[in-house]
This record gives structure tokens, C-alpha cells and sequence, in this order.
């Protein structure tokens, strides 16, 4: 697809939550699209209507990429769920009403598959929302992510706003977080298996049976898909946003090992939960414009490893 519906050359764009994992390659993809990018300080908490509104009006950015949220694997899902309910719900409140008020043209809210049911049937398809229960172990992110869907939905109908929405899968890549009581599987296995072979250790501990599926995405190809979502979609429906592919939780734990050096065993922690079975998603609606992921899970591990060993890693503390 060539003609962009949304030329964001000239144009001021901000990325919310800049500083994050997503919010970060976003910023590194969006160098490339001749934009004045704009980003906020730590002092305009997001959470926050007032301040949100005083940066909006005294910036006025063009269109907005809202990958600033409260984030984290399984076991902080599931220990933090006011944090995740709340903050979440506030943050896209106040920059999606933000946005509307101060003339932004575009916006892209970025989502989760985990807004999906518990059992969806897989791949899942984007009309799969709302048509089951969700899974417990992130219920209350689910419902603030579901939720920033129908803000975008909403505004769209009643003000005529050309906001959308991306669901991405379970995302890994550079600036992810390393903290094991607040991270995802990936950064998880990383660091585990690292310190594990650095010690000697015999196995390398891993969460849950190993039987879930999980589908992982380099952040820098989530990056591409907004920018490309931003320039060439249109509409209420969210997109998803996979890599087509799923792997098991055991699978991926020796892929990791192997990445990292690690020649151990893997033992299972049955006193952790799994979480959701499957949730693969089906990303045909995005393949069908014409975007495709570059980056395979081998090579993007290998990546991730190494700014891992660079000092890359952040880690991310929920504790109040
Ligand atoms: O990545 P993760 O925390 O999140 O866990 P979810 C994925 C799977 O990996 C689960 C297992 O079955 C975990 O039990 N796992 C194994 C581990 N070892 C580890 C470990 O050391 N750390 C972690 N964190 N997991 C999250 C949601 O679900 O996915 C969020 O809670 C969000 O809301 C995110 O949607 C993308 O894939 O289960």
C-alpha cells in the first residue's frame, strides 16, 4: 500500500509514554517520517486531568500515539489490580477527551489481546471482543484496555474523531522490563536464564505448567505497525496486531536458554499460574493492508540478549 490516508510528514505527533518499551520504538520508527515528535515530562502525569489538558492546549499536537499505560506480566496483573484498573482507565480518559478537545486529528490507542475471552477460538478475531469472560489474572487491565477501545469508538461517533485502535500480542524487545516480580515471560527468561548460568545453576525456573501458548512480537515491528496503522487505517473497528505464530511457554524457555548459553534443565514452578491457554491472535484484517512483521522470534531474542548484556534493561517497580 502506497497512498497514505494520513501524511504525518510536517506534522506534530506525540508519543505518550515515551519513555516505555512501545513509546520508545515508536519514537525511534517515528525518525523517519520527517514529524516534529513531541514527548512530555514527568511532571504532566497523565493520570491527571489538569495537567494533562495544559499540555494539550499549550502543544497541540497534529496526532497522538497513546502508548503510555500500566503495565506488567502475569503475577503483577494479578498483585496490582487497583494500579492497573486505575491508572489505566485515567490515562486514556485523559488524553483521548484531551486530544478531542485540542484539535488533534489522529490518534492511535494502543491495546492488548488480552481484552479477548478466556477461551476465544483461535486464531481470535477482532469481533471476538466482549463475547466471553475474561481471563482473572488480568481482568482489570482487560477492562481498562477495553474500555480505551470504546473511548476511541465513542468520540468517534458523537464528535466525529479519527481516533483508532491497535491490539497488540505479547510484546518483547529493547527497553523491556527486567524487574522478575513485575516483568513478562520473555525479559523473565532472559534475565533467569543468564543468572543462572552465570551461578552454575542446575535448571533454570520457569512459571506455570510450560503448556501455554503465547504469541511474541518484537516491539520494533509493533512500532512499524502504528506508524503504519496511523497512515493507512480508518475505522471503529481495533486491529490486532500478531505475529502469526504462537509457541509453548516450555519451547520458548529453551529457546531462550539456548540464546543465552544456558545447558541446564528446565524446572516448572506449579505454585505460579499459567494464565490464558492460548491467545493467538488472527491479524488478517492488518496483513490484508499490506503490513507484514520483519523480525523472526530467534533473531529478536538474540537482540533482546544482547541489550540486555549492553545495560540496556530497565526494571519497573510496582510497589506502593
Ligand atoms: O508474559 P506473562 O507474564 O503474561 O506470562 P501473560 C506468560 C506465561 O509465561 C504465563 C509464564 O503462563 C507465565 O506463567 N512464565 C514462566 C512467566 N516463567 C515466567 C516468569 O518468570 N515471569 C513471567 N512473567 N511469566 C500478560 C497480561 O499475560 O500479558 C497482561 O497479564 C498483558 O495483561 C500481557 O496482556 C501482554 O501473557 O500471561
Amino acid at each position: 500500500m502506497t497512498d497514505a490516508l494520513y501524511d504525518l510528514t510536517g506534522k506534530r505527533v506525540y508519543v505518550a509514554g515515551h519513555r516505555g518499551m512501545v513509546g520508545s520504538a515508536i519514537v525511534r520508527r517515528l525518525q523517519r517520517e520527517g514529524c516534529e515528535i513531541l514527548t512530555a515530562d514527568r511532571a504532566v502525569d497523565l493520570r491527571e486531568q489538569a495537567p494533562v489538558r495544559d499540555w494539550f492546549a499549550a502543544n497541540r499536537p497534529d496526532a497522538v500515539f497513546l502508548a503510555a499505560a500500566r503495565v506488567g506480566g502475569i503475577d503483577a496483573n494479578d498483585r496490582y489490580p487497583a494500579q492497573f484498573l486505575y491508572d489505566n482507565l485515567m490515562i486514556e480518559a485523559n488524553v483521548i477527551d484531551a486530544a478531542a478537545q485540542f484539535g488533534t486529528s489522529r490518534l492511535l490507542f494502543l491495546g492488548s489481546s488480552c481484552i479477548y475471552p478466556r477461551m476465544a477460538p483461535q486464531p481470535i478475531v477482532e469481533d471476538a471482543l466482549l463475547t466471553g469472560p475474561l481471563e482473572p489474572t488480568n481482568e482489570w487491565y482487560a477492562i481498562a484496555k477495553i474500555a480505551g477501545i470504546k473511548l476511541c469508538q465513542a468520540y468517534r461517533r458523537e464528535y466525529d474523531c479519527d481516533f483508532i485502535s491497535a491490539m497488540p500480542t505479547n510484546l518483547y524487545g529493547p527497553g523491556d522490563n527486567f524487574d522478575l516480580a513485575t516483568s513478562h515471560v520473555m525479559p523473565a527468561l532472559i534475565r533467569k536464564a543468564h543468572e543462572a548460568k552465570l551461578a552454575g545453576d542446575a535448571a533454570l525456573p520457569v512459571w506455570g505448567s510450560g503448556k501455554p501458548l503465547r504469541e511474541f512480537l518484537h516491539v520494533d515491528d509493533m512500532a512499524d505497525a502504528c506508524v503504519f496503522l496511523m497512515r493507512h487505517y480508518s475505522g471503529e473497528s481495533h486491529v490486532n496486531v500478531g505475529y502469526g505464530e504462537d509457541i509453548s511457554i516450555a519451547d520458548l524457555a529453551r529457546t531462550v536458554a539456548k540464546a543465552v548459553g544456558f545447558a541446564g534443565d528446565i524446572a516448572f514452578d506449579a505454585t505460579k499460574p499459567d494464565g490464558t491457554p492460548r491467545k493467538l491472535m488472527d491479524s488478517s484484517l492488518l496483513r490484508g493492508m499490506g503490513w507484514r512483521p520483519s523480525v523472526d522470534l530467534e533473531t529478536g531474542i538474540a537482540g533482546a540478549y544482547a541489550h540486555f548484556l549492553e545495560g540496556g534493561a530497565r526494571t519497573v517497580s510496582l510497589s506502593q
